[in-house]
């Protein structure tokens, strides 16, 4: 039986792995920080092997002590999905709250190299493992009210590309998956709790959905051991990339 760990099962792509891999038969290693989410996505599965984690994983101790802490049952984690992470804000960065920007980097950035470090030499000494970080097409193309999330996202494209360079003489495999428009909870937090405007997002389009995500991030672990899916971006078919902006004086 193989085991996954996921930042974020709480809600969305999170979940919905969970989900999916329970569903195939994997062991659960659960992470967010509302505790009743973690209990009843478990209550759904009592046949699986599940460990909850309530966990920040803004704090680094609490994200040390997690992995240190870890029942021998679930230590040997195939697969770490490095999903947690928000997006705060659409305002231009002139305008932006430096506080926002920083839960930004201290969750999209510095919690995922936290659980990775974390989790990592576990892998190295037995040579087997798969790294999945949750990207994002902003990571890729600039849009308005991108700024701090985007460049977030770009600095998980290149530690992805950089780690499958650190790890090229070892069997671990490290995928960047660069979702674009997804219908979750992303929007919601995204607008500081406001669902009309998110809904607005979402409205006369057809977007990916964490069962979406959920495939593929089942796809690049099914693939064949010598085989590493280096990114996965991915679209609705209703989005494309935006023409470049151009400013012309009056
Ligand atoms: P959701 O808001 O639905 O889920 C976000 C998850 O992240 C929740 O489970 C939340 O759990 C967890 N999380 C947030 N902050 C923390 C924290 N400090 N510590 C622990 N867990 C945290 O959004 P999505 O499912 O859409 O987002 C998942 C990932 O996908 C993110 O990295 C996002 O940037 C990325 N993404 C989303 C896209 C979209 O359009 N939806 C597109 C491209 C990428 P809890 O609050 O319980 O802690
Ligand atoms: C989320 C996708 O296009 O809202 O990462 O930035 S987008």
């Amino acid at each position: 039986m193989k085991t996954i760990l996921i930042t974020g099962a709480t809600s969305g792509f999170g979940r919905a792995c969970a989900r999916r891999f329970a569903r195939e038969g994997w062991r659960i290693i659960a992470c967010g920080r509302r505790a009743e989410r973690l209990q009843s996505l478990a209550d759904e599965f009592p046949d699986t092997p599940f460990h909850q984690v309530v966990m920040d994983v803004r704090e680094r101790a609490a994200v040390e002590s997690m992995v240190a802490g870890l029942p021998e049952d679930f230590q040997d984690i195939d697969v770490l999905l490095n999903n947690a992470g928000l997006a705060l804000g659409v305002t231009p960065a002139q305008q932006a709250d430096l506080d926002d920007w920083e839960t930004m980097v201290d969750t999209n950035i510095k919690g995922l190299i936290t659980l990775t470090r974390a989790i990592l030499p576990a892998m190295v000494v037995r040579n087997r493992g798969h790294i999945v970080n949750m990207g994002s097409v902003a990571g890729t193309y600039p849009y308005p009210g991108g700024n701090v999330y985007g460049a977030s996202k770009a600095f998980v494209k290149q530690f992805s590309n950089n780690l499958l360079t650190d790890l090229v003489a070892t069997g671990i495999r490290v995928t960047n998956i660069e979702p674009g428009l997804s219908e979750t909870e992303f929007s919601i937090i995204r607008l500081h709790g406001n669902r009309d405007k998110a809904e607005e997002i979402y409205q006369g389009t057809e977007p990916i959905t964490g069962d979406d995500i959920a495939e593929i991030v089942h796809w690049v672990t099914a693939a064949p051991p010598h085989i590493n899916i280096n990114t996965v971006e991915v679209m609705p078919v209703c989005q494309s990339c935006a023409p470049f902006l151009i400013h012309r004086s009056e």
